[in-house]
């Protein structure tokens, strides 16, 4: 298989980094809502072993890492910043770009701190310039830094896990504020998407990248001939994805959403940003999976033609070049990952899309939010006691297909068809 698209891996500051900062997540921690236990204050000790995990990136031959920025730790009360942590972030992506690693920077990832969240978080449309004032605090201290930039990861799964499932901090239960909250995310995502890139040309640089990291699924009816099953099919696609993906992108702000400031219609990315996952089967307005077919270790179905399905209803509605923001699997015993990158990636390669990046996540295994540590969707083992890291057979044949930018009859052979699903 021959591959026109850059590899690279992606990963969470809160996911990684640990240090027990002041936010939604510690906090949730705190409340005894991670399932197995597992402290974000650990995670990987990115914090100290930063050095050795950019080095180990090197070694692997990755050239572009998604990393994000933790808001918390930068500004741990409102309108107090926090320079050592500026330092500590500037250190990092000088290190990268002496390595030779490009950063897409994220500048929301999930985690609030607590003083943003105790004001309303996301769910007040009068704290949008409360997120704008952060974006712009940290473009200004690393603008020179990173010309790419994810504005908002996820902000649907964000939206719905918070504020209509529950799972996620602030733990509510009602779809109306979940769709407010897209509404304002949508909004800070334009409002940064310009604030952005006016910074970053006033500072002299010309060659930003501003988009968002969407995540989108395939929902299919269970019954593809069950009315029922196929109108909540296309209305949980409206709600979870769908309206969202036309506010950020086009700044059109279909109901139920809601504008809360005077955005015009335009163009608001600059490259298309796609976490892809899973599909979801549907026979009412809740979530759905297949039973026959193949799962991960956390049940979500793998179905590996959905990325460039998802990944065209983007380019559809924008024409831009595709990066795949997110895409991995939790795979504990890594016995079915590399099979997993090798079908979604022939899959983008023979979909005709404009696809240049993929990011594959995640770099190591690390804090996976509810699940804490025992869901493991990293290139690179992690023993949480020591902390050792230790690539996986998945993570060399990350390597192998990067050095050959193809994958030859040899390396399928040794990496990809042993592997099985089940
Ligand atoms: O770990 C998460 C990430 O933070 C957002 N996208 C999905 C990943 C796997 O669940």
């Amino acid at each position: 298989m021959n591959l026109n698209i850059t590899l690279g891996v992606a990963s969470a500051a809160t996911q990684i980094e640990g240090g027990g900062f002041t936010h939604t997540w510690s906090d949730w921690y705190q409340k005894g809502r991670i399932h197995d236990g597992s402290n974000p204050a650990r995670a990987n000790d990115h914090l100290n072993r930063w050095k050795e995990d950019i080095d180990l990136m090197s070694e692997m031959g990755i050239s572009i890492y998604r990393l994000s920025i933790e808001w918390a730790r930068i500004e741990p009360q409102k309108g107090r910043y926090n320079e050592d942590a500026v330092r500590w972030y500037r250190r990092l992506l000088e290190y990268m770009k002496n390595k030779g690693i490009a950063p897409l920077l994220t500048l929301h990832h999930f985690t609030n701190p607590l003083w943003f969240e105790e004001s309303g978080g996301f769910a007040e449309p009068a704290n949008i310039p409360v997120f704008l004032g952060f974006v712009e605090y940290a473009v200004r201290q690393l603008g020179d830094l990173a010309d790419e930039y994810v504005t908002l990861n996820e902000p649907n799964v964000f939206a719905v896990m918070g504020y209509n499932t529950g799972e996620f901090p602030p733990g509510k239960h009602s779809m109306l504020t979940a769709m407010k909250v897209q509404s304002v995310m949508a909004a800070c995502h334009i409002k940064a998407y310009a604030l952005i890139h006016s910074l970053r040309s006033e500072m002299g640089y010309a060659n930003t990248k501003v988009g968002f990291a969407h995540h989108a699924r395939v929902f299919a009816p269970k019954n593809k001939w069950n009315l029922w099953h196929c109108l909540c099919a296309h209305l949980t696609s409206l709600m979870f994805q769908d309206v969202l993906t036309r506010a950020c992108l086009l700044g059109r702000f279909l109901f139920p959403l809601k504008k809360y400031f005077n955005a015009r219609p335009g163009e608001y990315a600059d490259f298309l940003g796609l976490n892809y996952y899973t599909r979801s089967t549907v026979s009412s307005f809740a979530d759905g999976t297949r039973k026959d077919g193949p799962h991960n270790d956390l049940g979500w179905e793998i179905y590996p033609q959905g990325i460039t399905s998802c990944a065209g209803e983007l380019y559809k509605l924008l024409k831009r070049p595709v990066y795949i923001t997110e895409n991995g699997t939790c795979d504990n015993s890594d016995s079915f990952r590399c099979r997993y990158i090798y079908d979604h990636l022939k899959a983008l390669a023979d979909s005709g899309l404009p696809v240049e990046r993929y990011y594959h996540w995640c770099f190591t295994d690390n804090f996976e939010w509810c699940e804490g540590e025992s869901a493991r969707f990293g290139l690179v083992h992690v023993d949480y006691s020591t902390q050792k890291r230790t690539v996986k057979k998945s993570g060399n044949f990350f390597t192998a297909i990067i050095k050959s930018k193809c994958v030859t009859k040899e390396i399928y052979d040794e990496y990809v068809a042993p592997q099985d699903y089940s």
